[in-house]
């Protein structure tokens, strides 16, 4: 599957976060937690070498904990400050601020002793499109600035947001790279909506979703479509699924697009389960 995704407006968006690095203090690069490999833009590394960072895994209640402890030993492993987050409900919130404060400290201290009055730290967050960088901002300032959408590239100007008088933020659009070297990364970041779907082979996706599903999580296939056995080649699970949930065309044939729209769908939205689809060891 060669998968390409690098329009104009995400290398706009790089310059703007170029422009605005010499502003900010501290850089949170959002990720998202089913794939905190591939979703970690390879650009960035140098781009933000000089800066102080913290990572947000974000979306872990849709990644497998178990998988998501492993990252976190691992980030640990490297000295590299991350917090687990869902940005919908909240959780995490807290712990973010308080790294925050805690990365901080060293400048507060300085600004301290010259005599200098607390400034707002100003933070950009970062990310690859759809990891959830708006909603982590709204949740942030308890209202709705900052403009969600379920759709890659909904957050275009640029825009500081006052969190309270400590911390000013700034949105920015979700950029990745011009290619992907790997073909697993590129699809990781197809199946978690990081690539618009317009552009992809939903059919072909899905037969590779299926794939990793019945080598990693084989329980979690069989038990939310019913199916007996996952020994099949992918496409003969996706006609099963077909059968199981009467998804056919009008002369009787399967309707395999829907079943993989559906089947992308619910991967997504987690009722397949907490599935992680990266541990650290596969790299
Ligand atoms: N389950 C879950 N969904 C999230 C989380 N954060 C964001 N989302 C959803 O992911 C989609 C993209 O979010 P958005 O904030 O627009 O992403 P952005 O493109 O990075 O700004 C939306 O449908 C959000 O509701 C999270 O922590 N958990
Ligand atoms: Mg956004």
């Amino acid at each position: 599957m060669n998968i390409n995704w690098y329009p104009g407006h995400m290398a706009k968006a790089k310059r703007m976060i170029n422009e605005n690095l010499k502003l900010v203090d501290l850089v949170v690069e959002v990720l998202d937690a089913r794939i905190p490999y591939s979703s970690r833009n390879p650009d960035f590394k140098e781009l933000f070498k000089n800066k102080m960072q913290i990572i947000i895994l974000n979306k872990a209640d849709l990644a497998d904990p178990n998988t998501t402890e492993k990252w976190q030993n691992y980030y640990a492993s490297i000295d590299t400050p991350i917090i687990l987050v869902n940005s919908k409900s909240g959780t995490g919130i807290k712990n973010f601020l308080t790294a925050v404060n805690k990365i901080m400290e060293k400048k507060f201290e300085k600004d301290r002793l010259k005599g200098m009055l607390r400034r707002p730290v100003k933070i950009m967050v970062c990310g690859i499109p759809n990891s959830g960088k708006s909603t982590f901002i709204n949740k942030l300032t308890g209202s709705a600035p900052a403009r969600t959408g379920d759709k890659p590239g909904v957050t275009k100007d640029r825009q500081w947001i006052k969190i309270n008088t400590n911390i000013h933020l700034l949105d920015t659009p979700g950029v990745l790279w011009p290619k992907f070297n790997d073909d697993l990364v590129a699809m990781n970041l197809a199946f978690t909506q990081a690539i618009n779907d317009d552009i992809l082979d939903i059919e072909q996706l899905c037969r590779k979703l299926i794939e990793f599903l019945s080598k990693r999580y084989p329980d979690n296939l069989k038990e939310r479509y019913c199916i007996g056995s996952i020994k099949e080649e992918p496409h003969d699970i996706l006609l099963n699924i077909c059968e199981n949930r009467k998804f056919f065309k009008s002369k009787g044939e399967p309707d395999i697009l829907k079943a993989s729209t559906i089947i992308l769908d619910e991967f997504r939205s987690g009722r397949i389960g907490k599935i992680s689809l990266e541990e650290p060891n596969d790299f």
